[in-house]
C-alpha cells in the first residue's frame, strides 16, 4: 500500500474548536470540504442558487453534463461576484462520450457552456465497460495537458475499478465522488481512496433527506445544536469526506455550510457509523457498475 498523502488542511477560528477541516487535499487538488451539488437543479433556480452559494461562502460547485445546467453554474458564478479563481468547479462527462475523440470534444463544448477556459476538476461521471478505460483514462489525461483542466477523477468507481484507474492512468485520479452518507457503508471505497492517495467527494450526503428525522442524528444534533444534516455533514468531513449537498431552498445553504464550529467525538462517529445498512443505496441505475 503506498504511503497516504490525502490530507485535511485544519484551521482554529479562535473558538475552542480543535479540528476544522476546511480543504480535502490529494495530489495538489486543494477541495473545499463543502460544496453544492447541482444534480436535478436546472435554469434560472440553478442560476439563483449558486449564486447566493457563492455569495454565502461557498467555494466549491459541482455539476456535469448529465445535468444540463453548465450554462446556469456558470451563469450563477459570475453574478456572484466571486472571482472565478476563488471556486473550484467541478463537471463530468457523460458515459457516451468516453471514446477519445469524443471526451475532447464533449469537454470543450461543457467549457463552451461554462463559459470558463477551464474547470478544476473533471470527472468520468460513471464506468463504461464499452470503452477501455485505459483508452478513456488516455484521453481525459490529455485534457488535463491541453489545459482543460486542472485535475481529473472518476465518479461512481468501485474499489475494483479505483485499482484499475490508478494504474492505467498516466497522471493523478484525485478523486472518486460516490453516494455517501450514514445509511451507506463506503468503508472499502474510502480506504481505496486512501490508499491511493484520491480523496473521496460524497454525493447525496444527507441521504436525499431521509436522514431529517433520524433519532440517533437528532439526539446528537441536540447535544451540538445542530440540525441532523449537519451531524451528518460534520460526519463526512471529519473523515477528511468533500461534501456536496444539492439544495434549491436558499435556507438550507447557510444550514449546509455552518458545521466548522463544533466536532463530533469518535463514540459520536461511531453511533453514525452503525447507521449503514443494506439497503441505505439511493442511487442505481442499469449501467451501474457491481457495487462493493
Ligand atoms: C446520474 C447522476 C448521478 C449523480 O451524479
Amino acid at each position: 500500500m503506498r504511503a497516504i498523502d490525502h490530507k485535511v488542511r485544519s484551521c482554529n477560528f479562535g473558538t475552542p474548536i480543535l479540528f476544522t477541516p476546511m480543504f480535502v487535499e490529494a495530489h495538489g487538488a486543494r477541495i473545499p470540504a463543502i460544496g453544492l451539488g447541482t444534480w436535478e437543479l436546472r435554469g434560472r433556480a440553478c442560476a439563483r442558487i449558486v449564486e447566493q452559494a457563492l455569495r454565502l461562502g461557498y467555494r466549491h460547485i459541482d455539476t456535469a453534463q448529465v445535468y444540463e445546467n453548465e450554462r446556469e453554474v456558470g451563469d450563477g458564478l459570475r453574478a456572484s461576484g466571486v472571482r472565478r479563481d476563488d471556486v473550484f468547479v467541478t463537471t463530468k462527462i457523460w458515459t457516451t462520450h468516453f471514446a477519445p475523440n469524443d471526451l475532447e470534444r464533449s469537454a470543450k463544448e461543457s467549457l463552451v457552456r461554462l463559459r470558463m477556459p477551464e474547470v478544476d476538476l473533471l470527472l468520468l461521471h460513471w464506468p463504461n465497460p464499452q470503452v477501455p478505460l485505459a483508452e478513456t483514462l488516455g484521453a481525459l489525461a490529455h485534457a488535463k495537458r491541453m489545459g482543460l483542466a486542472r485535475h481529473i477523477g472518476v465518479s461512481n468507481f468501485t474499489v475494483a475499478l479505483i485499482e484499475e484507474a490508478v494504474k492505467a492512468s498516466p497522471v493523478p485520479l484525485v478523486c472518486d465522488q460516490v453516494e455517501y452518507h450514514p445509511y451507506l457503508d463506503q468503508a472499502k471505497v474510502r480506504q481505496a481512496c486512501a490508499a491511493n492517495g484520491m480523496a473521496l467527494v460524497a454525493y447525496s450526503p444527507v441521504a436525499k433527506g431521509k436522514i431529517k428525522n433520524d433519532p440517533t442524528l437528532t439526539r446528537i444534533g441536540r447535544e451540538h445544536r445542530k440540525s441532523p444534516a449537519q451531524i451528518c455533514l460534520r460526519w463526512l468531513v471529519q473523515q477528511n469526506v468533500s461534501a456536496i449537498p444539492r439544495t434549491s431552498r436558499i435556507e438550507r445553504l447557510s444550514e449546509n455550510i455552518d458545521i466548522f464550529d463544533f466536532e463530533l467525538s469518535g463514540a459520536e462517529m461511531d453511533r453514525i457509523f452503525a447507521l449503514a445498512n443494506a439497503k441505505g443505496r439511493l442511487t442505481d441505475f442499469g449501467f451501474a457498475p457491481k457495487w462493493d
